[in-house]
């Protein structure tokens, strides 16, 4: 059924549910003088090329083409719309490798055809600390779909990234491959339900008419937590503190240090936004929300050409209430004008998802380890990491 996968060192489908299986890696690594030097052969037509995304042509080739090429929900109505300003971020972390954003051309016509990239991250698996490669934005233009090179982009991110004497790696997608660590949901939570309604992201709800529906879903115009503010440089030791407090919990977990939180979650206009509790009476750092921005393009619609979507990322609470905490991150979102707040249930997004009025999605998020095994399927509530 999966030929390609089923040579791979990931669970396979005939081992779930077979605890006597070590946890941990599942082949040792190689001796860097075994790693293949040279890299994988392409299909003749095509050519390897290393992405810098510092450079403006490169990065808007690297933008064009997944805005036109890359996910799209299963009835394709909306595609994944990160701007140039993400991906850089996205793929600038603290001691990333220009090496691990990979491009296809054709040879001919040096057209930019299909990509893969990976960034390095410290993750947590139970109580081991893993250097790991997180791999994400794989995309082969629609013309070349069904070729097989998703195999070998895999294979050769694969081999740059043993090239680092890193055998690990962490990746999410909508599809089912062998084989999930843990399956979460997506929840959405309409904040301009007249758009959402008039694009077909949502529906009128069942004996709902449009003036009730935008009267359920209306927030107040300013958040209610005394003390919350935008995240300052001045909060990186704090936040870290917090969030690292926080992330103990769950099985799987990015180990962030100071020199992450700066990159991962100090505010970035139209990238990301971080915002925190600090204590009127203390002035200690108690609770913390996030959310990055991911517009979709809206496929076909007359009137409206893009979905402004915030997507929950790294939350942590300890004295403000989940549910208020949360409620101050949708009333900042909306006075944003994002359109729609979408969540995954890991962490302990469950305990503020339904009192907030998110529903369930269409979509589905399968989280993914390479070279590690986790002997039992996790709850969403036991996974403590956000992929962009
Ligand atoms: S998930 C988003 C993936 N991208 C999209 O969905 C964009 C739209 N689709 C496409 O561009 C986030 C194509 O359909 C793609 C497949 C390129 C997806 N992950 O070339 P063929 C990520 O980026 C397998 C992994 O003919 P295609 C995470 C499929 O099961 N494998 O297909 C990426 C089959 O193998 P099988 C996927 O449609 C994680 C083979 O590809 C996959 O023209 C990557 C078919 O290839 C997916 N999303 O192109 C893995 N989709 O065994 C990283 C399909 O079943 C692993 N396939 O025969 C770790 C590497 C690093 C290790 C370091 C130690
Ligand atoms: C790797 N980093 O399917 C990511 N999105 O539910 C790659 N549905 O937006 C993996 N189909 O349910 C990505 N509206 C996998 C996800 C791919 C994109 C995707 C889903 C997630 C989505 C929307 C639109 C559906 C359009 C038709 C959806 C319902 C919202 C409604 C609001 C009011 C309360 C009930 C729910």
């Amino acid at each position: 059924r999966h030929k390609f996968w089923e040579t791979q060192p990931v669970g396979q489908f005939k081992d779930l549910g077979d605890a006597s299986l070590p946890e941990g890696p599942i082949e040792p690594p190689t001796p860097l003088s075994e790693v293949k030097q040279e890299p994988y052969n392409l299909p003749s037509p095509y050519e390897w090329t290393t992405c810098d995304l510092d450079s403006e042509d490169m990065c808007n080739e690297v933008y064009v083409l997944l805005t036109n090429n890359y996910v799209e929900d299963d009835e394709n109505m909306f595609r994944f719309n990160y701007s140039k300003e993400f991906l850089r971020w996205a793929l600038h972390p603290p001691g990333y490798y220009k090496s691990w954003h990979i491009g296809v051309r054709v040879k001919t016509s040096k057209k930019l055809v299909a990509f893969i990239t990976g960034v390095p991250a410290r993750i947590r698996a139970r109580d081991t600390v893993v250097v790991m490669a997180e791999i994400n934005f794989l995309c082969v233009h629609k013309k070349l779909r069904s070729k097989r090179l998703a195999p070998v982009m895999i294979k050769e991110v694969t081999r740059r990234v043993h090239l680092e004497n890193i055998w690990q790696a962490a990746y999410t997608a909508g599809v089912v491959l062998p084989t999930p660590v843990s399956t979460c949901q997506y929840w959405h939570r309409s904040l301009n339900p007249k758009k959402l309604i008039d694009v077909g992201f949502s529906r009128l709800g069942a004996r709902m008419t449009m003036s009730r529906t935008i009267k359920l879903y209306k927030l107040p115009d300013q958040t209610i937590t005394p003390g919350f503010r935008k995240m300052e440089p001045r909060d990186v030791p704090a936040v870290t503190r917090l969030l690292r407090n926080y992330l103990k919990q769950f099985v799987v977990a990015p180990d962030f240090d100071e020199n992450d939180v700066e990159h991962w979650l100090l505010p970035k206009e139209d990238v990301v936004d971080s915002y925190l509790v600090e204590s009127p009476e203390t002035r200690e750092i108690t609770d913390f929300c996030s959310f990055y921005t991911l517009p979709s393009s809206i496929l076909g619609n007359q009137n409206y050409s893009t979905l402004k979507a915030a997507y929950s990322y790294y939350n942590v609470s300890t004295k403000t209430p989940w549910i208020q905490l949360m409620n101050d991150a949708l009333i900042v979102a909306k006075r944003k004008d994002f359109n729609v707040f979408n969540a995954l249930d890991v962490m302990h997004n469950e305990t503020f998802l339904k009192e907030l009025k998110f529903g369930p999605g269409d979509g589905k998020l399968h989280y993914y380890l390479y070279n590690y095994r986790i002997n039992h399927v996790l709850r969403p509530s036991e996974l403590g990491l956000v992929l962009l």
